[in-house]
């Protein structure tokens, strides 16, 4: 590493083995120390930071205490796309190992960059999460993130690696070869999206391959949002834990959280990523237990720092301490982005809403889609889902029995009129990465 980065030696506490379990007091002089060096390091080396500094009046002498990070500007997605390729970077490209990008879904990709030691960091994330969920060497995890550019694939990968599990790196798609290898390798855990163990899960049955009768037990699930009804869903037909894990490009990849075996919200790595929660319209600083944007400052990050980046992800810090014993704090699974609520009629509508509702309902399946137009100047919200297999056999009057009850399920939670529409089995798209399963055609 350059010796003119800052590093931890003269830091008034040092970091521990286990830095999970750090006390509080000690957790939160490691946090300013780092960020004080972090702020005057990009100071130096980022142009934008420094004029957005200047433009705030703020100086990195003005840092002293942990809350003075409210004095920081905020920075977001624009900002790295405005600076498009390399303009956040803040070491020179010689002691740059590693381009992730992430594509979004409009305009240009942002991409990240990584040094040998934001690489060395990220690993010792990832392997914090996965030791979290109670995976160690023996385990054999076939991590179906997409690898390549998206943080998935070689993100989990390095740090199961170096956290001695035996990796199967199968990469995303491919789905029989999948059911496959996990028949036949013995693997113990998966992680993919939530969405495409889905998708796993009808391709063992379509193959007479019970998940439940294999050795897989875990499951690290992130990347998209999904519901606790998800989680019971996925937990039933496979018969593994399924655990939350989460994590974005800009702040380094998956690994920035994940829950314990506890299933209370997902521990952050604070010592590395310093969470706020921020009111979104006023960027006001919200206290721990009130919702607001998240927004992540990287302590240690050193090709490309991030200070207090505006994630669009809602979510809660829980104030209370967690019964895993864990002194890092948590917050609660993300259900919603301030960009992914649907306006309907004057009404927001987030689809985990509808998710969750269309779930709580027996005998629906998971496999949906929502559709919002316009007929006549009045909002139409449409949500397809697929009826289960064994229901073809039924009376139609049964079928009709559980539209109904999606459509009340729905309505119930959102007030807002919704026709269901029952759809074939296995004839709405899969994904095989990140779902995509709202098109809102009023704008086309
Ligand atoms: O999705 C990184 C990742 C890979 C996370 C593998 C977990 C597992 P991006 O493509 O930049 O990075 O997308 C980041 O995805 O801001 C959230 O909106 C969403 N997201 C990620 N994890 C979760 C999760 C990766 N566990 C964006 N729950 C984030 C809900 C999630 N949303």
């Amino acid at each position: 590493m350059n010796a003119n980065y800052w590093n931890d030696q003269n830091s008034p506490v040092m970091p521990i083995s286990a830095p999970d379990f750090m006390p509080l007091n000690h957790l939160q002089q490691l946090q300013l120390y780092r960020l004080q060096q972090l702020v005057k390091f990009t100071y130096e080396r980022v142009e934008l930071f420094r004029d957005r500094c200047k433009e705030s009046g703020v100086k990195p002498e003005h840092i002293k205490k942990l809350e003075d990070i409210s004095l920081l500007p905020t920075f977001t997605k624009t900002d790295l796309r405005n600076t498009y390729p390399f303009g956040l970077f803040a070491t020179p490209m010689s002691e740059i190992v590693r381009f992730h990008a992430s594509s979004g879904t409009t305009g240009k990709p942002i991409v990240v960059a990584y040094t040998q030691n934001d690489l060395r960091l990220w690993s010792e994330c990832i392997q914090r999460a996965l030791a979290a969920c109670g995976l160690s060497s023996g385990d054999i995890i076939q991590n179906a993130y997409g690898y390549g550019l998206f943080t998935g694939g070689l993100g989990l990968h390095q740090g199961a690696t170096d956290l001695g599990l035996t990796v199967v790196p199968v990469s995303g798609g491919n789905t029989e070869r999948q059911i496959m290898l996990m028949r036949d390798f013995g693997t113990t855990a998966i992680s993919c999206t939530p969405s495409y163990f889905l998708h796993l899960i009808e391709a063992a049955k379509a193959q007479n391959v019970d998940l439940r009768e294999l050795p897989l037990r875990a499951g690290i699930f992130g990347a998209e949002p999904w519901t606790d009804e998800m989680r019971r869903h996925i937990e039933m037909e496979s018969d593994i834990e399924a655990f939350d894990i989460y994590g974005l490009t800009e702040i380094c990849g998956p690994g920035v959280g994940i829950e314990c075996c506890k299933h209370e919200g997902l521990h952050i790595f604070e010592d590395h990523f310093y969470p706020e929660i921020l009111d979104p319209d006023t960027l006001e600083p919200l206290p721990d237990g009130e919702e607001g944007e998240l927004v992540f400052t990287t302590l240690t990050k050193q090709a490309m720092p991030m200070i207090r980046y505006r994630t669009r992800d809602l979510s809660v810090i829980l104030p209370e301490p967690c019964s895993c014993g864990r002194h890092i704090r948590r917050i609660q699974r993300i259900h919603a982005r301030t960009d992914d609520m649907l306006i309907i009629r004057g009404i927001n509508v987030f689809p985990s809403q509808i998710e969750a509702s269309l779930l709580s309902v027996s005998g629906a399946m998971p496999h949906y889609a929502i559709i919002v137009s316009r007929e006549n100047n009045l909002d139409k919200l449409e949500v397809q889902v697929e009826f289960p297999r064994e229901k073809f056999s039924d009376k139609i009057s049964e079928i009709e029995k559980l539209r109904g009850q999606i459509g009340d399920a729905i309505q119930r939670t959102i007030n807002l009129a919704v026709t269901v529409t029952l759809a074939e089995p296995n004839s709405l798209p899969r994904s095989e990465g990140k779902a995509r399963r709202v098109t809102d055609l009023r704008n086309k």
